[in-house]
């Protein structure tokens, strides 16, 4: 070898060996983890407490926190609490005063060295006696732990680590938190993780999901958008020992405001957070409807929302003048269309200005016309408030907000943006001060325009300029870059810059995700306050807990077949974040929508939550009377939904009361029917009625799955489908048709078509018996006037009336129990006709008892129908004339 060669050789040699140190430092593990210092545990089983030390420093994502304080604590039988923080420094956490938590700290707060630790053995378990969660910390190396439920022994949560696999490890650094559980690999389905668009509801395994609030259309799959939750529902299937049954559901909240990314893959769901503290809490269920019901007992339950919200709203980007806008509510009422609530976007301020009116198109005396019109015809009138406050020294809004010292501050100075109306600041809900602020600008509007609600938009902070990062500042651009955007924009990138200061020198980079919740929170407050009234509110950007305050549209889909299908999961996600009034914008937001498209986004909008057709400034008109056929297909639709009208209000008191969602997932009644795990595009509203779209251009009929039981189509009764171990169905569905059915079991209390909410409630009461000779039939009817800051506060305010049912070959009975019937009583409110449908064939009909709390009051002279569904062979019996006051209890038996 001549020594040209050798030299050769040694370079390559020392090439190699220099890239291989590049790998390796490339390589270097995130983190090493902790081990296990000390232990103390409650004698009372109710709390655990743990000194944690680091293993090794990385380099990577910056330094790491030295020691740490794991502290474990059941708050509830069924809601455990697991956090780590740095023991030497208090770290960014969600204060009290911004989500109120009904937590307490079991384990002293006091420091560790106080209480007598225990001698290290391999496992330490903490278990609450009447709980079915238990926890055990491993005494590993790394440290790992888990929950697991003490009746099956299923592992609903397992930090446990692989020696050998450090992606299992904790990491706890200054700007990156990693915490990973490893999942069951196929006994796992989750729901949750948003705000996200995606195909499916069901999470996919290889899913990534970034949390920090977008202003990010929701046309964008797989993308941050506009709000944050780090909350998941995990609906298992079986176990092969059979311990677990199919539906065993558990939820877990990463209580955490900072920017993170989640990876679910490998069976692993791991959180990357650039800030805060671990803050773990596990919900047992066991059951999809009390992991929700749990979830809201912690972050607080849904505001009950009036019930004119429940009408149908008509809004768009680009109305031109009052005159275009009387336009359109003159177009609803002489195409006879429902229209409950008419709305206004930016174009009706004066140079996009908060809380101003266009004086050209839209002046105050006009606006007030409009306004004082629509409230004569029990209609309402909403408009959208933006947060950045335009610069301008002739702007009173602007003028007190400088003296009130309220705005978001970046060295030293309020923080300047640009959003629509040019130049701004915005104000910073962290400070107390701002409510008043903010109550006294809606004040001085409302008392110009007596507007029925507000829209909040544009509250992520949206900001049309990206300001240049502070220099050298990790909190402009930290270590780890979290994936926003889906391609890992600079965290400041088209917001308020991280290094931007609120109230009591919190940073953006900590608040960021809070502001629509705290601009939501504000503005709840100032309308309560103004108004007496239950405000409504509707907020682009959420958080954790904006339910309490707020309903939330999905934001800026398209006029496609795909983002129509999308909107099924979306709106399902809401519900389980605790905010149930939800939709999405009817007929599609950008692009041009089709006549077609239309008709089916109606058809399916009509039993969204929230239901408002909205559109871009730059795409054709959509309002539902353009096209005959959307106007024929709308009054059809939306007549349903105002005949559930009382349906859809005792699901928001359900919500109110218990946080269940209106719109449900199928799993929620079914969790033990595991194909309803995987369903996209169907949904229920609450425990009974289904809804099936067709979301396909060009289809007449729709694929639909129906967990066992019998189905009636609530258009005609009839059309029965009967499932008898879980079967999909192909249905008809002709483009002026959607099916929508009732499961045999419930009742529904409806009320008559009208053009108005107002006009709605007038009608009398129809009852709706879906009969079911193998399981009780049960419904439940909520009522009170709709409007009272409360809703089933102070008795004599509501009436609360449940429905029983039961059924045997030859007797079909019904029943009512009333709590506070004087409400309803005072209403005169009545039942006129019951409705039974699946009734056997094999007794016809031929009469019926009837008995109530107080006959004398009743004009009984009832008529009973019965005919034959031929596609099922069972019967629709109707007895009408009957005038039964709501509020009194009465029973009705067929015979
Ligand atoms: O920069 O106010 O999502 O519903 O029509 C766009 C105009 C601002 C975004 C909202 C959309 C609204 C639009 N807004």
């Amino acid at each position: 070898m001549d020594t040209t060669h050798l030299l050769n050789n040694l370079l390559l040699f020392l090439i190699i060996i220099s890239s291989c140190s590049v790998i390796h430092g490339d390589n270097e593990a995130v983190g090493y983890g902790y081990e296990l210092k000390s232990v103390s545990v409650d004698p009372n089983n109710k709390w655990l407490t743990a000194g944690l030390a680091l293993i090794r420093n990385s380099s990577v994502y910056g330094p790491d926190i030295q020691n740490l304080n794991l502290s474990v604590s059941f708050e509830t039988r069924d809601r455990l609490r697991i956090r780590v923080t740095d023991s030497a420094h208090q770290r960014w956490e969600i204060p009290q005063e911004i989500i109120p938590r009904q937590s307490q700290n079991h384990f002293p707060l006091s420091s560790l060295a106080n209480h007598p630790t225990r001698k290290l053995e391999e496992t330490h378990s903490v278990s609450d006696p009447t709980s079915d969660l238990v926890f055990t910390l491993r005494n590993t190396t790394p440290f790992g732990f888990s929950v697991t439920r003490r009746s099956s022994g299923d592992t609903l949560f397992d930090a446990s680590t692989d020696p050998s696999d450090p992606s299992t490890f904790l990491v706890f650094k200054e700007q990156y938190i990693q915490l990973s559980s490893a999942l069951p690999s196929n006994r796992s389905s989750l729901y949750g993780l948003g705000e996200h668009t995606k195909r499916s509801f069901k999470l996919q395994n290889g899913d990534k999901f970034t949390l920090w609030n977008a202003d990010i259309g929701s046309a964008n799959l797989d993308v941050n958008l506009y709000g944050s939750h780090p909350f998941y529902v995990d609906v298992r299937s079986a176990s092969e020992d059979g311990r677990v049954a199919a539906g065993s559901s558990h939820g877990v909240l990463l209580l955490n405001s900072n920017g993170m990314d989640i990876v679910y893959g490998g069976n692993r769901i791991t959180y990357k957070a650039i800030g805060g503290v671990i803050d773990l809490y596990v919900f047992g269920g066991p059951l999809p409807h009390t992991v929700i019901q749990q979830y809201t007992e912690l972050i607080g339950r849904p505001a009950p929302m009036p019930y004119w919200s429940f009408g149908f709203h008509q809004c768009r980007y680009g109305y031109k003048n009052v005159s275009d806008v009387e336009g359109v509510v003159a177009g609803y009422a002489k195409a006879k269309i429902p229209l409950e609530v008419m709305w206004t976007d930016i174009d009706y301020m004066d140079g996009f200005k908060d809380f101003t009116l266009d004086p050209i198109n839209f002046p105050e005396n006009r606006m007030k016309q409009l306004v004082d019109q629509l409230h004569r015809n029990n209609q309402k009138y909403v408009v959208i408030v933006d947060p950045g406050i335009g610069i301008n020294s002739t702007y009173g809004s602007y003028i007190r907000g400088m003296e009130a010292e309220i705005f978001i501050k970046r060295d030293g100075i309020p923080y300047l943006g640009k959003v629509w109306p040019g130049q701004v600041y915005f104000p910073d809900f962290v400070n107390p001060q701002t409510q008043t602020y903010w109550q006294g600008e809606i004040k001085l509007f409302l008392d110009i325009l007596p507007v029925d609600g507000l829209w909040l938009d544009m509250n992520e902070l949206s900001n049309f300029i990206t300001s240049s990062p502070t220099p050298n500042s990790a909190i402009d651009d930290p270590p780890y870059k979290i994936n926003n955007g889906g391609n890992q924009q600079p965290i400041i990138s088209r917001t308020v810059p991280a290094t931007a200061l609120h109230f009591g020198n919190l940073t953006e980079y900590d608040v960021h995700n809070l502001y629509g919740l705290l601009e939501c929170k504000a503005t709840h407050a100032a309308l309560e306050n103004l108004t007496g009234k239950r405000p409504f509110i509707l907020g682009r950007s959420t958080f954790v807990s904006s339910g309490k305050y707020s309903a939330h549209w999905t934001g800026d889909n398209a006029a496609t077949w795909e983002d129509l299908a999308y909107t099924v999961p979306s709106i399902l996600n809401f519900g389980l974040f605790g905010i149930p009034m939800v939709g999405a914008d009817i007929c599609g937001f950008s692009r041009n929508t089709t006549e077609e498209l239309c008709g089916r986004w109606i058809q399916l909008g009509a039993f969204y939550p929230f239901a408002r057709d909205h559109s871009a400034i730059d795409t054709i008109r959509q309002e539902l009377y353009l096209w005959d056929s959307v106007a024929a297909t709308a009054r059809k639709v939306l007549g349903l939904r105002y005949r559930l009208l009382p349906y859809f209000y005792t699901l928001m008191y359900e919500s109110h009361t218990k946080g269940t969602p209106i719109a449900r997932p199928l799993f929620f009644t079914f969790p033990q029917d595991v194909h309803t795990y995987e369903i996209n595009s169907q949904f229920l509203l609450g425990k009974g009625i289904m809804v099936s779209p067709a979301l396909n251009s060009g289809v007449v009929t729709v694929d639909a799955y129906f967990p066992t039981g019998n189905w009636f189509d609530l258009f005609n009764y009839s059309n029965s489908v009967s499932s008898t171990s879980g079967e999909s169905f192909t249905l008809a569905a002709p483009p002026d048709h959607i099916n929508v059915h009732v499961r045999e079991g419930n009742i529904i209390a409806m009320q008559g078509e009208a053009m108005t909410t107002n006009a709605a409630r007038k009608t009398p009461f129809e009852l709706l018996v879906a009969v079911s000779k193998s399981e009780n039939m049960t419904g439940e009817l909520f009522l009170d006037d709709g409007e009272s800051l409360e809703m089933g506060g102070a008795v004599g305010n509501w009436s609360f009336v449940r429905f029983y049912g039961t059924s045997t070959v030859d007797n079909v009975l019904v029943r009512s129990e009333v709590e506070n019937g004087e409400y309803a009583l005072s209403q005169n409110w009545i039942i006129n006709k019951v409705t039974f449908v699946g009734v056997e064939n094999t007794s016809s009909v031929k009469g019926f008892y009837l008995s109530t709390a107080n006959k004398a009051s009743l004009n009984v002279n009832p008529v009973l129908k019965s005919k034959l569904d031929a596609n099922s062979g069972l019967q629709v019996v109707e007895i009408t004339k009957l005038n039964l006051p709501v509020g009194k209890e009465f029973s009705l038996q067929l015979k």
